[in-house]
Order: structure tokens, then sequence, then C-alpha cells
């Protein structure tokens, strides 16, 4: 398709925009075909970016190595520019946006030279549906076409809903490395050096501009920026809620079903649970999204959730057959691997894969031959795959997809959990006294930062609210006070009840010898139990200052775990709490100033009363 032919005016004059300001060679509107898919592909190839897998062994499937320098989100470099300073928040970095668009500007200034500029329509949600939103990207990166064919629904077909003057959010990016004439990428990721690196969202005009990084989350702009941070915005605006959350549907032994979301930090679990094999005979879980759920309020008053996105794009390592037999699957074919290991028989490897590494040599993702790991493990810093290594796979490639994932109406929440990775203090499970308690619980989360990120703060706990830290779009604390407007809203419907119970989850507890005490993954099917049977004001449980929890005895003990390990999972450390709450009250709440909502001061003074006892 030809610029000329575009129906939508608005949509003509951005491309021409952008083309004048980038200078490409030429431009190309997607049509999302299958055949676009391999061209791509082919693209990168010939361009020495990606090594064509095995085809015995993984069809139809790629690996590709990025820059050393651009391996993951770059949160220093994501702006929220909004008119003001206070909308961005104290949580977001804020620039002028005239001020930013004109340094970005001077950036962007030539820089498709001698690329294609990609022109690609896309769809967060169902084509069609009344919770999805349109965007359109430009690109110069074949990598970024080919994976968003596989996060987003692409192509002609979303240009046939835009219509000629349908709203949709122009997403500008480009890796930032012009070619010289003749010249081709051969063999070298391209992006530009991280002190021009920026990923920008502009909430107020719903645009995004990303420059200089080709990876992940700052790259494939449907993903976080646009379902995650511009439409954060666009639901504080509209009435619903835009989340970092999964949604898994459970069934129990009685086949009754429920659907839970959950919101935790990039790389805490969140595509492991949300595929789960339960332990727990009888039951089951299955998929419906692994990292961003849409809730707008049904007519009966139900919030109900569709997943945004068309595919998974997980992280690799500690990926295996126990630890997530379905994702596993998943990847079998069809897959785009970044930063993962190229063993000597043209197969992917990473640490914790399940296996050592075949043959003599493997290639890691610098691309340096190193001699092949007898076992999956590597020492810290000399991993063979990077931490952050990915694969993006079709969701419905997925085995325990579940039937429901595409139904354009969502699927009705009956819980949220919120978790992060706490060493510490937290107990398992904890359900939350109310809604406004839990949306209390959902703003002090904290998590050790993780790989998904590029921060010196790895490893190190810091509060996340409600796994939003990095993608909320506004003042954090205007978000805060949004989660409290569902609450209300549903209250003044006579929709209370209706609302989604709120649990705190935490697998990630640990002994005095560091190791983990308990045992996670499937067996996280015993602590959904819990939920699913609190959702009908079953299951035994406990009042306690911090919350409901289980009842001695409620979650049957797994294999492994000892009587005394169980009751520490479970234990009210009153102390711990009060240094937590502390914090909350020094550290964490004075952040938000006067956006702090008064009901949140209030649920901070009662818990602090109430650990007083
Ligand atoms: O933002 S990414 O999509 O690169 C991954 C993540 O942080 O979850
Ligand atoms: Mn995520």
């Amino acid at each position: 398709m030809k610029i000329d032919e575009l129906k939508h005016a608005g949509l003509k004059r951005w491309i021409e925009e952008a083309k004048t300001l980038m200078t490409p060679d030429s431009v190309e509107i997607c049509d999302g075909s299958a055949a676009e898919y391999d061209r791509m592909i082919k693209i990168t190839v010939d361009a020495k970016l990606a090594t064509v897998l095995n085809e015995s062994k993984r069809p139809g499937s790629v690996l590709f190595r990025s820059d050393p320098s651009d391996v993951a989100r770059v949160e220093d470099r994501t702006y929220i520019a909004s008119k003001n300073k206070e909308d961005a928040g104290p949580t977001n970095n804020w620039m002028d946006p005239a001020e930013l668009k004109q340094k970005m500007r001077a950036l962007y200034k030539g820089s498709m030279r001698g690329r294609v500029m990609y022109v690609i329509p896309f769809s967060m949600g169902q084509i069609g549906s009344n919770i999805a939103k349109i965007g359109v990207e430009i690109t110069d990166s074949p990598y970024v076409v080919a994976n968003m064919h596989i996060m987003a629904r692409v192509g002609t077909k979303v240009l046939d809903v835009l219509g000629a003057d349908g709203f949709f959010v122009p997403c500008l990016h480009s890796v930032g490395k012009p070619l010289a004439p003749g010249e081709t990428d051969n063999g070298k990721w391209p992006c530009a050096p991280m002190a021009d690196k920026y990923i920008s969202h502009f909430p107020e005009t719903r645009e995004i501009w990303s420059y200089g990084s080709g990876y992940g989350g700052n790259a494939l702009l449907g993903k976080k920026c646009l379902a995650l941070r511009i439409a954060s915005v666009l639901a504080r605006d509209e009435g619903w809620l835009a989340e970092h959350m999964l949604i898994l549907k459970i069934t129990n032994p009685e086949g009754e079903v429920k659907y839970i979301a959950g919101a935790f930090p990039s790389a805490c679990g969140k595509t492991n649970l949300a595929m789960l094999i339960p332990t727990l005979p009888g039951w089951k879980v299955e998929t419906v999204g692994d990292d961003i759920a849409w809730m707008k309020f049904g007519k009966d008053g139900r919030l109900y959730a569709i997943n945004p996105e068309a595919g998974f794009f997980g992280v690799a390592p500690g990926t295996n057959d126990e630890s997530n037999h379905n994702a596993m699957e998943t990847i079998k074919k069809n897959t785009i691997f970044t930063n993962c290991g190229l063993t000597e028989d043209g197969d992917i490897w990473w640490e914790q894969i399940g296996y050592g590494a075949p043959g003599k040599e493997i290639i890691d993702w610098k691309g340096v031959k190193r001699p092949a790991p007898k076992t999956d493990k590597s020492p810290k810093g000399e991993e063979i795959a990077h931490p952050n290594a990915r694969f993006t796979a079709p969701a419905k490639q997925c085995p325990c997809i579940a039937k429901e994932w595409e139904d354009p109406a969502g699927v009705p929440i009956s819980a949220f959990l919120f978790g992060g990775r706490r060493p510490k203090t937290i107990p398992l499970v904890n359900q939350s006294k109310s809604w406004i308690h839990g949306v209390f619980m959902g703003s002090i989360v904290g998590s050790e930062v993780t790989a998904a990120v590029i921060s010196d703060q790895v490893g190190q706990v810091r509060r996340d609210p409600f796994a939003m830290l990095p993608f909320c779009g506004y003042n954090m604390g205007d978000y805060f006070k949004h989660w409290i407007k569902i609450g209300k809203t549903a209250e003044e419907k006579g929709w209370a009840d209706k609302l989604p119970k709120i649990f705190f989850v935490n697998w990630f507890r640990k002994n005095e010898q560091d190791k983990f005490i308990w045992p996670g993954y499937g067996e996280n099917s015993r602590v959904l139990a819990w939920i699913f049977d609190r959702c009908d004001g079953k299951g035994k449980s406990l009042e306690t200052p911090i919350g409901t929890l289980p009842a001695a005895g409620a979650i049957e003990r797994p294999a492994g775990v000892s009587e005394q390990d169980m009751a520490e999972l479970l234990r009210v450390d009153i102390d711990g709490w009060k240094k937590e709450i502390e914090d909350v009250r020094k550290n964490h709440y004075p952040k938000f100033g006067s956006h702090l909502p008064d009901e949140l001061k209030s649920e901070l003074e009662a818990i602090e009363k109430r650990l007083e006892g």
C-alpha cells in the first residue's frame, strides 16, 4: 500500500512529516501478512543480525544478539513529558514537552538515512473490541516489525477499523543509526549511545517518541509505552484500568471457573504463574495474559479484563520444563529469541534451561565462542545468555491458552494479586480487609530490582506500587486516587460486592541460609486454591493486624516444606511490619505530597494502630 492510498488524513500527514524529518530511503506500510513477517526475518538474516535456528529443532525460529548496551528497558532515559511537571509526579522523569521534542527532533533528523521506514498499524486488544485501542508505529527496525507481528494484531485490517478519522496513538521509533551509502548493519545491532536514548511519552497529546534503542519495551511501542504508560492516562480519563497484570483462568475440581489478575514487577514470574501446572489434584490453570490487563466494568457490575497483547515477550533464563512446561512448549517453533546462547547444533540455550549445552562449544549472547557448560548453571557475570534474554512467541501457540483469551468482551475478574520479590517480612498470602485496604497494599508493593531494567539498583528492594513504578503515565498519587475512585464507583452503583477481592502474595521468602523456603511454581496452586475459596467467602482464615491470613492447615504443606517453614511463611512478623510501615511513612508516602489520597493516610494510621496492638 502507498501513502496516497491511506484513507486517514491525519495518519497520512503524520507519516509525511516523519518521512521529511528522518529521510528514509523508502516507506513501507505493513500489511501484517505472513509473507511480510518472513521478509522481515530474511532482511535481518541477510544483515547478519539474526541466525536461523536448526529447522528440525526449532522450526521457524531465529536468534538475535543485541548490542551489550541495549539489553533491557532504560528507566533513566524514559520520560513522561506532560505540560506540568507535577502531572508526571515524583516517580517519573519529566521534561518540558516542547524542549524534549526539540532535542529529539534534532536526533531524528536524518536518522533513517539508508533504511526503510516501516509503518505498522496495530491494535492492542482484539480488533474492534470496545476495550481495544489502535496505535501506529513508525520504525526503521525490521526486528521491531517482526516482533510487533507476534505481540500485537497488525496490518491492513487495523486500518479498516481505523477508518478515515478514527483515534490512534502515533508511536515514533528509530534505532538512531543511519547508514552511509552502501553500508549495511553487517552483524552489528543498530542503536544509539546511552546518552542519546530517549523513551518519551506525551500524555496530553497521546504520543510516543522513542529513539536510540531497539530492545523490548523500549522499541515495541505497543507494549509498555502504549498499553501501560499512555493507556493508564486514557484509563484515568475514561474510567477504566490499564494494569501491569497477568490474567489467569482457574478451574476447581468441581468445575467452577474464576479469573484472577496479578500485578508483579518485571521478571518476577508473571509468565510462570500465568501458565502454571497445579500440583493440587483436580485443579486447572489456563492463561489469558501474562503481562498486561485492561479492565472495564461490565453491565453486570463486574470488572472485565482483556489481554491487549497477542504474544509473550518472556524472560528466557530460568524457563525450563519444571518451572514452566507450557512456555517451553509455546517456544518450540515460530519464536524470536534475543540474547540467548547458540549451541553447536543450532539451537538456543540459557542458564537453568534444565540441561547442559550439547557439544563442545557454545556461542554466548555477545557472540563469543565459549566451552559448552556441562550443567545449566554459570557463574554470575559469566552467563551464556543475558539474564534479560527474551523469547517472543505467539500466545496462540501456548498449550494452556484459555479459550476465552481473545473474547472481545473480556473475562470477569474475581481477585487481584499484588506481589514482588521479598526475602523477608511479607507472608506467603494475605487478603485485604477491604477495597481501600487492598489499594493501600498495592501502593506499598516492594520488590528486589531484576535484570529487566538497566539499573544500579539490581538486587535492592525498592517500592514499586502496583508493579507500575516504571509504567504509570501520570502522577502516581493520582493513580492511587483513581483506584480508590474505581471502588467508589462500584459502591455508588451497588456493585461493591462484585469488586475483585485483593490479595498480597510473596513466593520469594528466604531463610537465614539465603535459600527460598517456598518451592513456588506449580505449588503456588495451593495458594491460588485458598484465594479461589476466599472469593466465595470460604477457606479457613485468621484476622490479623496486617490482613486476613490462612488459618493453620488451610493451605496444605507441599513436599519439602517443613512445619516450621510453613509457620514462618504465614507468621505475622510484627517487628518486621513495624519497620515496613515506618519506611512507608518516612520514605515512601511523603514522596507523593498533596497528591497522596487521605484514604491512604487513614489506612496507614489504622495499620500502625493495629500493629501496636
Ligand atoms: O519492558 S519489556 O517489555 O522490555 C520487559 C519488561 O520489563 O517486562
Ligand atoms: Mn512486564
